[in-house]
């Protein structure tokens, strides 16, 4: 049973401007395989510098679009777990929030959270690795093996962020500008190794945030944060929205 330290819980209900950081491990207890878990990691099944990159696409579009068929039908096929869902009431009861995901599952807004920054896309948006234009309704053309631009003929891929590719500028500006005016800085399952991502936690306790990670496992963010909260997410986060507002549990 972790405890948590009631610090956490009274700076998080003080918590003016709060930010939360989350990665593959908020999914996890959904049944979404993380990038890093050896047995179920799609790190381990799937090397992403094969898969997750455009010359990967380039080399074999057909491999890369089944490999996010692949995860895109999984994801349609899972539901959000109760750590998402603690996040959706963190959101209601603070007075500025900024959920900023790595995660390319959609299912922070599935759960109902409203002020999210997707960092590396969204695995049901498409779009055309020619143009590099969004497709809309795209869906009929699936099933009929490598689908095209319904416009250009070119190849269709995910709107997501590939290794070597840059971020949405907007999306990093936005999650920059609020790590930096944070007080409260919750960082949760992720591994703290893919930039620019990795480097937002630090913005904010460069400018006197508490920063508190959800993880089972250290990460190379762990020596640097004000509390751990060693467990998983869909227990801790719950637990936390108890202990700040235990007049609204
Ligand atoms: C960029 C979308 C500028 C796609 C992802 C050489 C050339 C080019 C770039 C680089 C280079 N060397 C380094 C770089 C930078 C590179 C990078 O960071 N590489 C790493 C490997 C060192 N970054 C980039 O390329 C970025 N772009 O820098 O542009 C540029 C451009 C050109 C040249 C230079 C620079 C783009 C990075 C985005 C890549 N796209 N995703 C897809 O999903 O297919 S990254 C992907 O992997 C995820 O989005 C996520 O960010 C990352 C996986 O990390 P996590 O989410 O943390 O998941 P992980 O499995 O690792 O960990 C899970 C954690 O959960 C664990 O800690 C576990 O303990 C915990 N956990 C498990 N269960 C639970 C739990 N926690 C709580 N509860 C549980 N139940």
């Amino acid at each position: 049973m972790t405890i948590l330290p009631p610090e956490v819980a009274q700076q998080l209900r003080q918590a003016q401007r709060v930010v939360v950081l989350t990665g593959a491990g908020i999914s996890a207890e959904s049944g979404v395989p993380t990038f890093r878990d050896a047995q179920t990691g799609l790190w381990a099944q799937y090397d992403p510098h094969q898969l997750a990159t455009p010359q990967a696409f380039m080399r074999n579009p057909k491999l890369v679009w089944d490999w996010y068929a692949w995860r895109r039908d999984l994801v349609t096929k899972v539901v959000p777990n109760p750590g998402h869902y603690a996040l959706v009431a963190i959101e209601q009861r603070v007075p500025n929030f900024n959920l900023v995901t790595q995660n390319i599952d959609g299912l922070h807004r599935k759960a109902g959270s409203h002020e999210i920054v997707e960092l590396h896309g969204n695995i049901f948006r498409v779009r055309c690795f020619t143009e590099n234009v969004l497709v809309e309704d795209w869906n009929d053309l699936i099933g009929k093996g490598l689908p095209h631009c319904p416009n250009c003929g070119g190849f269709l891929r995910p709107d997501v962020v590939w290794f070597g590719e840059t971020l949405p500028v907007e999306a990093l500006a936005h999650a920059v500008k609020a790590s930096q005016s944070a007080d409260f800085f919750l960082v949760v399952g992720t591994s703290g190794i893919v930039q620019p991502a990795a480097s937002l936690p630090f913005e904010a306790i460069d400018r006197g945030a508490m920063l508190v990670e959800v993880n089972p496992e250290p990460t190379p963010i762990s020596p640097y944060v004000s509390y751990t909260l060693r467990g998983a997410a869909g227990i801790i986060l719950p637990a936390l929205v108890v202990a700040a507002w235990p007049d609204q549990a």
